[in-house]
């Protein structure tokens, strides 16, 4: 039986590649791209698109009626930053989509779910190098707190009603498709940008903050590897740590050197500092690796070269 599949969020970061991968895997008719602006042309031309408010319920319930959706992944979210500013709207946008789409499978309207965690679900007390699946969590941050209810809501619904499904808390995401927006990590995808444009960057985050970070590629295949996991498989009903690489704002303003010697960077740290240093600097992920086989391709070095190659015609 072919699938249907609704993707919410599709036009931010990681909806946007994530619409296109599994629309070049399942058939662009069968995977619904949706958010509450359009997206860019790619997305937008590849397959059919809807306009939906996910905060509201019986608008996705229709939408899942009308495509006959038996899959979602729930990207739409308010990021670190942006929730710190705005608690109440960010705790509900984050809390109430996620309700409606744990509630969709409960009621047997959906068979499957994706929901995105974070690295923000840890807090300053957390174990910093090498932070375990199973740790004192205690976020600090707006986000991290809906994030880390979130989990715990995944897991009551997956043992209480048997809803499928499955999470991973994602790092710092580094992408030339789609800018991030709102988050802390951002500063490590500005960076490409204002290396090529100005030759130059002002890093709102001091120079040795170590925080741990993934080329988007990974982050597309840890997705679809979850997702097509076979359900014994997955171990963890609240989120999988996930990690690629770990490094500091300098150390990253180095890599780009050796390409771009006349490149230089300077530190204007602001309120997103106190963020990144609630949070890990490095990932255990061997539970991911056990489970469903999970294994980071791209480290710094080829992260830059990829990101400054794609980059180079763009900006
Ligand atoms: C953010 O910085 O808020 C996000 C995240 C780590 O979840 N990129």
């Amino acid at each position: 039986m072919p699938k249907y599949i609704l993707i919410i969020g599709a036009c931010g970061q990681i909806g946007t590649e994530l619409t296109l991968a599994l629309r070049e895997k399942y058939g662009n008719d069968h995977v619904i791209a949706s958010d509450i602006r359009e997206g860019n042309d790619e997305l937008m031309q590849s397959g059919p698109f809807e306009i939906l408010d996910a905060t509201n319920y019986d608008n996705l319930e229709e939408v899942i009626a009308y495509y006959d959706i038996s899959e979602i992944y729930l990207m739409a979210a308010m990021l670190s930053a942006t929730a710190e500013k705005f608690p109440m709207r960010a705790w509900n946008l984050n809390m109430n989509t996620l309700f409606n789409v744990l509630n969709l499978a409960k009621e047997k309207k959906i068979d499957k779910i994706f929901w995105p965690s974070s690295i923000a679900v840890f807090g300053p007390n957390t174990p910093k190098e090498n932070t375990p699946q199973n740790t004192i969590m205690e976020p600090s941050t707006v986000y991290g707190i809906s994030k880390q209810s979130g989990e715990r809501w995944c897991e009551y619904y997956f043992n209480k009603f048997n809803v499928d499904v499955r999470s991973i808390r994602y790092p710092g995401l580094i992408s030339w498709k789609t800018m991030p927006g709102g988050g802390t990590t951002d500063y490590a995808v500005e960076i490409y940008h204002k290396a090529l444009s100005e030759s130059s960057y002002m890093c709102f985050l001091k120079e040795d903050t170590k925080l741990p970070m993934m080329f988007m590629d990974d982050a597309i295949r840890a997705t679809l590897q979850i997702m097509e996991a076979p359900e014994s498989k997955i171990k963890e009903r609240s989120s999988y740590n996930l990690a690629a690489m770990s490094f500091t704002p300098k150390e990253m303003a180095e890599n780009i050197k050796a390409i771009l010697p006349k490149f230089t960077i300077d530190y204007s740290p602001d309120f997103r500092q106190n963020i990144a240093d609630s949070w890990p600097s490095s990932i255990d992920d061997s539970k991911a690796q056990k489970d469903w086989k999970w294994k980071a391709e791209f480290d710094l070095q080829k992260t830059t070269e990829t990101m400054l190659e794609n980059l180079k015609n763009r900006v």
